[in-house]
């Protein structure tokens, strides 16, 4: 059966670091990543990123304040299928803290941990720091973190 899942993905980012946070439990278990989830019932992509964020960082944001950088598709070979709507956020009112599900820490975009993240993360995060905007569709092999095939092209959001 497939099952598409539409989910959220948001980075606080400076001129020169990225929040990353590690996930303590949950899908992503043990890798550095952004703030996100599912849409809740009747909830907007940018409604539902603005309170993932509040709920696992602490800090607010306004939607204005949202700048979408990549919509990335992802296809498992157990039929999971998931839309995952990417932002970069530069102004936010708080600092990070470290909540039930993840710790936040800020990383050079030179130092940025790669091989303790999504595997497709170290394909269009320096893309996107550099200012493109990217649609990409990712298919996993067998074990759900392998890279089977991927393709990226430039978008407008
Ligand atoms: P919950 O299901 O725990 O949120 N996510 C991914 N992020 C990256 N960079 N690569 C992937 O490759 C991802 N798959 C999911 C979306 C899961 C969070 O993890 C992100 C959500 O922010 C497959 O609520």
């Amino acid at each position: 059966m497939i099952i598409k899942k539409i989910l959220t993905l948001a980075y606080l980012v400076d001129e020169k670091r990225v929040c990353l946070a590690m996930k303590k439990r949950g899908f992503g278990e043990g890798n550095w990543n952004g703030y996100g989830g599912k849409l809740e019932e009747g909830e907007t992509i940018e409604q539902a990123t603005v309170r993932e964020i509040k709920e696992e960082s602490g800090v607010t944001v306004l939607e204005s304040s949202l700048d979408k950088v990549a919509l990335v598709e992802f296809f498992f070979k157990d039929g999971k299928h998931l839309e995952v709507h990417t932002f970069f956020i530069r102004t936010w009112d708080g600092i990070p803290i470290e909540t039930e599900e993840m710790r936040p820490e800020w990383f050079p975009y030179e130092d940025i941990p790669y091989e303790k993240m999504w595997a497709d993360d170290e394909y269009w995060i320096p893309r996107a720091l550099r200012g493109e905007k990217l649609f990409g569709k990712v298919w996993f092999q067998e074990d759900g973190k392998t890279i089977e095939k991927m393709e990226w092209s430039p978008t407008t959001f």
